[in-house]
C-alpha cells in the first residue's frame, strides 16, 4: 500500500510541475476552463429538451411552442459545435505552446551536460526524451487534465438534469454505475502497466536504430546484417507484443461496457414502463432517459482512457524533468574572466578518473612555458586524449590543480577558458552544412575574409577552393563526403580562425599519403607558431618540432625532455617508440 501512495504523491508533484509550465499561457488555460464549463451544460442539455418537448408540447398539442423548442434545440446543437471547436483548438494551442518551450529547455539543458552523461547515455534515449516524451506532455493538456475536467463537469451536469427530470429513473440509472466504475478501474490499472511497457520498448527500439544507422558501415563491412536483423526482430517482436497486450485490455473492456450499458437500459425500460402505467414517470422522461444514460456512460468509459493518457504523460514528464533537473551540469563556479592570457600551462599532481574509480591519469606534473610546444607521446590508451579533455574542463579532475598563467582553471569562467583554447580532436567531427558553417560554427560575427585568410595561412585554401562550390560546398553528416585529410584540414582552419592562445591538437592516427602529410605538416607548423601548443603526436615529423616531449605510459609520465635528450636514453620508452616508428616509416 505504502509505495502506491507514494507513487500518487509523486504524480501530483509532477502534475503540478507540468501545470506550472503553462504559466506563460495562463490566459489560454483559463479560457479552456471556461469553455469546459460552458460545454458541460450545452452538450448535455439535449435529452432534457427532448423530454420537455414531449411532455409539455407534443402531448399538449402546442405546435407553435414545439417549433420554438425545436429552434432552441438547434441553437444548442450549434452552440455545442462551436464551443467544442474552440475547446479542442485552444487546448491544443496550450499544449503545443508548452511543449515548444519545453523542447528548447531540454535541448539547452542537454547542451550544458557534462560529457560524462553522453558517455553513459545512449543517444536514442536522449532523443526519445526530447521528442516523444515531450510530445506525451502535450497530451496531458489536450487529453488529460482539460478534457477530464470537462468530462467530470459534464457528468455532474447530466446528473443534475437527470435528478431534476426524474429522480426515480436517475436512481435506476445509477444502479449500474458502480459496476461501470469497477470495470473502468480494473481496466485503467491493467492498461497503465502495459502502456509503460510499450514506452519502454519504444525507447529501446529508438536507441537500437540510432546506433545501427550510425554504425551501418561497420555492419555492412563485417557482413553482420543477419545478426543485427535478428536482434532487431527480437526488439520488434517485444514491441508488437507490448502493443497487443495493451490492445487486449481494450478488446475486453469495450464489450464489458456494452453489456453493462445494456443491463442499465433494460432496467430503465422495465422500471420506466411501470412508471408510465402507474403515472409516476412522464413519457418525456421515459424517452429522454436512455439518452441520458448514454451520455452518462460515455465520459465514464472514456475517463479510464484519459486517465491513462494522463498517467503516461506524467511518466514521460517525470523522465523529462529528471533530465532537466539532472545535477550533471558542468560546474561553472569560476568568476575570473581573462581577456588576455600568455599561455603558461602547468599540471600539478593531477589525477583523474572518468568514472571516479579507475584512474586513467596518475599524478601528472609538467609545466609548459608560453609559446612553447609540448608533444605528448605514448601507446594507445595511455591517457593522452584524457590530458586534453581535462585541460578544457570537459571532465572534472579528482586531484591536483591545472594552472594557466598562475590561475587555477577551476577559477576561470568556463567561457573565458574555452575561448582561449582551440582544440583539434582526434576524430574530426563535421556537421551537416557548408564548409564555411563548419569553420565558423554558424557564428555570424566571423566574416568570410577572416576565414579565407586563416585557411590560406595554413595552406587549406587550394583544396577548399577546388571543392564544388568552394567554401559553400555542402558537407554531409559527419563529413562523410570528404577524405580524412580534408576533414582534418577543415578542423585546423576552425581552430585557427578563433585565434586561440593555446592550441591543442590530437593528431589523427590514420595514415595519409605523403602529399597530404606534407600539407598537414605545414598546417600544423603554422598553427603552433607563436602560441602555446600541446600536440598529441603520432608522426615523427610533428614530434621533432616540439620543445618538449612527454612520454605517457598507463596514465603516468615516464619521461620528459627534448628529442635529443630522450633519444640518448638507450632503453628509454621514447627511444623504443621512436625506433619502432622509424622502422615502420622506412619500410613504407
Ligand atoms: N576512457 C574512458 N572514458 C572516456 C574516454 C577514455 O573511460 N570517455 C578510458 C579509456 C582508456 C583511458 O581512458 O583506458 C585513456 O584513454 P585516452 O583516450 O586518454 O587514451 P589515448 O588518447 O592515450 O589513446 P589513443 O592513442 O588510442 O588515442
Ligand atoms: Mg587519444
Amino acid at each position: 500500500m505504502q509505495p502506491d501512495n507514494q507513487k500518487q504523491d509523486l504524480d501530483l508533484v509532477v502534475l503540478a510541475k507540468v501545470l506550472k509550465l503553462s504559466k506563460p499561457y495562463i490566459k489560454i488555460f483559463a479560457f479552456c476552463i471556461f469553455l469546459a464549463v460552458v460545454m458541460a451544460v450545452v452538450a448535455n442539455i439535449r435529452p432534457f429538451l427532448i423530454g420537455t418537448m414531449v411532455d409539455d408540447y407534443i402531448f399538449k398539442n402546442d405546435m407553435d411552442g414545439l417549433k420554438k423548442m425545436a429552434i432552441i434545440y438547434i441553437l444548442f446543437v450549434l452552440a455545442n459545435v462551436l464551443v467544442r471547436y474552440f475547446f479542442i483548438y485552444y487546448s491544443q494551442v496550450l499544449g503545443q505552446s508548452v511543449i515548444k518551450d519545453l523542447r528548447v529547455k531540454v535541448f539547452e539543458h542537454v547542451q550544458s551536460l557534462k560529457l560524462r552523461y553522453f558517455d553513459q547515455t545512449p543517444v536514442g534515449r536522449t532523443i526519445t526524451r526530447t521528442i516523444s516524451d515531450v510530445q506525451a506532455i502535450n497530451e496531458i493538456f489536450t487529453q488529460g487534465v482539460l478534457t477530464m475536467f470537462a468530462d467530470i463537469l459534464g457528468i455532474f451536469a447530466i446528473l443534475g438534469f437527470m435528478f431534476y427530470h426524474s429522480w426515480r429513473l436517475t436512481l435506476v440509472c445509477l444502479a449500474t454505475l458502480p459496476l461501470m466504475i469497477i470495470a473502468t478501474y480494473i481496466f485503467k490499472e491493467k492498461v497503465k502497466v502495459s502502456f509503460q511497457n510499450v514506452r519502454n520498448q519504444i525507447s529501446i527500439m529508438n536507441s537500437f536504430l540510432q546506433e545501427q544507422i550510425s554504425g551501418m558501415q561497420i555492419v555492412q563491412m563485417f557482413n553482420a546484417e543477419k545478426q543485427e536483423a535478428k536482434k532487431f526482430k527480437e526488439i520488434n517482436r517485444k514491441y508488437t507484443e507490448a502493443n497487443l497486450n495493451a490492445i487486449e485490455y481494450y478488446a475486453i473492456f469495450y464489450p464489458v461496457v456494452e453489456i453493462i450499458s445494456a443491463v442499465g437500459l433494460a432496467l430503465l425500460i422495465w422500471v420506466g414502463s411501470r412508471g408510465i402505467w402507474n403515472h409516476t414517470i412522464s413519457a418525456g422522461a421515459f424517452i429522454s432517459f436512455p439518452l441520458y444514460l448514454n451520455m452518462l456512460f460515455r465520459p465514464v468509459r472514456m475517463i479510464a482512457d484519459k486517465f491513462n493518457t494522463l498517467q503516461m504523460g506524467l511518466v514521460a514528464a517525470d523522465r523529462v524533468f529528471k533530465l532537466i533537473e539532472r545535477d550533471d551540469k558542468i560546474r561553472d563556479y569560476g568568476e575570473v574572466v581573462k581577456d588576455n592570457i600568455r599561455g603558461n600551462v602547468k599540471f600539478e599532481d593531477v589525477s583523474f578518473a572518468y568514472d571516479e574509480k579507475t584512474f586513467v591519469l596518475k599524478n601528472i606534473n609538467f609545466e609548459l612555458e608560453a609559446h612553447k610546444t609540448l608533444a605528448i607521446v605514448g601507446s594507445t590508451g595511455s591517457g593522452k586524449t584524457s590530458i586534453i579533455n581535462i585541460l578544457n574542463r570537459f571532465y572534472p579532475i579528482q586531484k591536483g590543480r591545472i594552472i594557466i598563467d598562475n590561475i587555477d582553471i577551476k577559477k576561470l569562467k568556463l567561457n573565458s577558458l574555452r575561448t582561449k583554447i582551440a582544440m583539434v580532436l582526434q576524430d574530426v567531427f563535421l556537421f551537416n552544412g557548408t564548409v564555411m558553417d563548419n569553420i565558423t560554427l554558424r557564428d555570424d560575427t566571423m566574416d568570410r575574409g577572416e576565414v579565407i585568410k586563416a585557411s590560406k595561412e595554413i595552406g587549406a585554401h587550394p583544396f577548399i577552393e577546388k571543392l564544388p562550390g568552394g567554401y559553400d560546398f555542402k558537407i554531409t553528416e559527419r563529413g562523410s563526403n570528404l577524405s580524412m585529410g580534408q576533414r582534418q584540414l577543415i578542423s585546423f582552419v576552425r581552430a585557427l580562425v578563433i585565434n586561440p592562445d593555446i592550441l591543442i591538437l590530437d593528431e589523427a592516427t590514420s595514415s595519409i599519403d605523403t602529399e597530404t602529410e606534407s600539407i598537414i605538416q605545414y598546417a600544423i607548423e603554422k598553427l603552433i607558431e607563436k602560441r602555446t601548443s600541446i600536440i598529441i603526436a603520432h608522426r615523427l615529423s610533428t614530434i621533432r618540432h616540439a620543445d618538449k616531449i612527454m612520454v605517457l605510459d598507463k596514465g603516468e609520465v615516464v619521461e620528459t625532455g627534448s628529442h635529443d635528450e630522450l633519444i640518448q636514453n638507450m632503453n628509454g620508452h621514447y627511444r623504443t617508440l621512436y625506433e619502432k616508428q622509424f622502422e615502420q616509416s622506412v619500410e613504407v
